[in-house]
């Protein structure tokens, strides 16, 4: 029986492997790795060329409303074609509950949007800002059950929950066997730094990093996590920027408490001095938390290696530099005014690629291990993450020694500008396969609207450890009566 295609003479990276191999694939799966590989109806020679895991982006805002009831400037098409063109297969992006909405209509709606658009794989956190709608458990229990196993919530922005919310949230993701994933800022301190800096008149792009103090995240960070552990819920930390709170996250997996993290490129190699360029240009490098220092980076790539971090996401959370986005509130606007965020999805890989492997940094497993393999195990996606015989045909031909200097406005999404413009890469996606089609082909994307994929992720490896604190087990015991 010949194969679809077969990729020949590459270097396979896996997170735990390197070898010289064919590989072969047939009905979109990965059939067979090795040498004396028959002949496939595609021949690719990857001679030169390692050949990895499509990238997952397990953080993205995609055709999303900001809080500040702002539409972001991707549709599913343009960040899912951007995402495939930097080698990323895989994408989950979020269904964003606003005030007063029903999640199911949410979901329904995000899907179907998605179903039309997306162009790679995808799956979607339930965003819960208000579990006082009618039928929110009996809902949230349904859609977790259907596959959706990840919850996103906020200790910040106007779409806050409380404590008692969280808790809430948090009890019954566990009954119904959900990742809770938790922008972790301390709400108190930024309002009130914030009111005091424009007070003040400190009203520009670089008085938003003031505006979010390393102790807010220091402080919402070690919070969840003891509230993971009194309820031994696990949890997920975004985007965490500082190294007090990489460390809070380190000592609470120590004790045991089921808590993982991801941080992003734009705290590994940006810092806040990014945000005091010209005018209102810091505005384009936005985004919450902010870049912290020097010190910080070296922090967050320690934790990586050390594993206290696990993933590294994009954030992706596009706004053009016009009236539609980042300037809605005028040429003039204050930074509180300003929509947080920048593109991510395409510069990921090319960006982590040349810091860990082209640069010398922690090696192309681990690479592979942060971009691809961790995110499908800890946010359960079968069948992604690694090249296997029997996994999705989700692969990477990849050019270690094509440079690149990232333009102005070179992605392929729909933001206008490329936040790393003049940053030069070593390593680039020459080619890359979802599910053994091809959708990048050199400088052509193959593409089209509604080929992507929603992921089911029946069951995830994140789960309790079944050690609550004895209040809560207690209140667990009790519920079971
Ligand atoms: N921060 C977030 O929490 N979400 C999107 C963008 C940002 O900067
Ligand atoms: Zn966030
Ligand atoms: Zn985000």
């Amino acid at each position: 029986m010949s194969y679809d295609l077969v990729i020949r003479g590459g270097r396979i990276v896996t997170s735990t492997d390197e070898m010289q191999a064919d590989l072969a694939v047939r009905d979109g799966r990965i059939a067979d790795i090795g040498d004396d590989i028959a002949a496939g109806e595609v021949e690719v020679d990857a001679s030169g060329k390692l050949l990895m895991p499509g990238g997952i982006d397990p953080h993205c805002h995609i055709e999303q409303m900001s809080g500040m009831g702002l539409m972001n400037a991707d549709t599913f098409e343009t960040a899912t074609r951007s995402a495939a063109m930097g080698g990323t297969t895989s994408v989950i992006s979020f269904a964003a509950q606003h005030r007063g909405q029903p999640l199911r209509a949410v979901v329904d709606d995000y899907l179907s949007r998605a179903r039309r658009g997306a162009m790679v794989d995808y799956a979607l956190h339930l965003m819960l800002t208000d579990p006082s709608v009618p039928g929110f458990a009996d809902d949230l229990a349904a859609l977790v059950a259907e596959g959706h196993r990840s919850i996103k919530i906020f200790t910040t922005y106007n779409i806050a929950l409380g404590d008692f919310d969280i808790l809430q949230i948090m009890e019954l993701a566990r009954a119904c066997g959900a990742l809770v994933c938790v922008h972790a800022e301390n709400d108190g301190l930024i309002r009130w730094t914030k009111r005091a800096l424009l007070d003040a008149g400190l009203t520009r792009p670089e008085h938003h990093a003031l505006s979010h103090p390393r102790l807010a995240e220091i402080d919402a960070v070690s919070r969840i996590c003891r509230f993971a552990e009194y309820l031994d819920q696990p949890v997920m930390l975004f985007h965490i920027s500082t190294r007090e709170a990489a460390l809070e996250v380190r000592a609470a997996r120590t004790r045991g408490v089921p808590v993982w993290a991801e941080t992003c490129p734009h705290y590994l190699l940006m810092t806040a001095e990014i945000l005091q360029r010209d005018g209102l240009d810091g505005a384009k490098w936005m985004c919450s938390p902010p870049q912290r220092n020097a010190d910080d980076q070296r922090a967050l790539w320690r934790a990586l290696d050390r594993g206290d971090l696990q993933l590294v996401s994009s954030d992706h959370a596009p706004y053009r530099f016009d009236e539609t986005g980042k300037l809605s509130a005028g040429p003039d606007a204050r930074f509180d005014q300003i929509a947080n965020g920048l593109p991510g999805l395409q510069t990921r890989l090319p960006l982590l690629f040349d810091a860990m492997v082209s640069r010398g940094g922690l090696g192309a497993r681990k690479f592979v291990e942060l971009t691809a393999t961790a995110p499908a195990q800890v946010y359960g996606l079968p069948r992604k993450g690694h090249l296997a015989p029997g996994m999705d045909a989700d692969i990477v031909l990849w050019d270690p020694d094509r440079k690149l200097t990232y333009g102005e406005d070179d992605l392929h999404d729909n933001a206008g500008y490329n936040p790393w413009a003049g940053h030069t890469v070593t390593g680039w996606p020459q080619a890359v396969w979802l599910r053994g089609e091809l959708l990048v082909d050199g400088e052509d994307f193959r593409g089209s609207p509604g080929q992507g994929q929603w992921i089911d992720r029946p069951d995830l490896a994140t789960r309790p450890l079944g050690v609550p604190a004895p209040e809560a087990a207690a209140v667990y015991e009790s519920r079971s009566c």
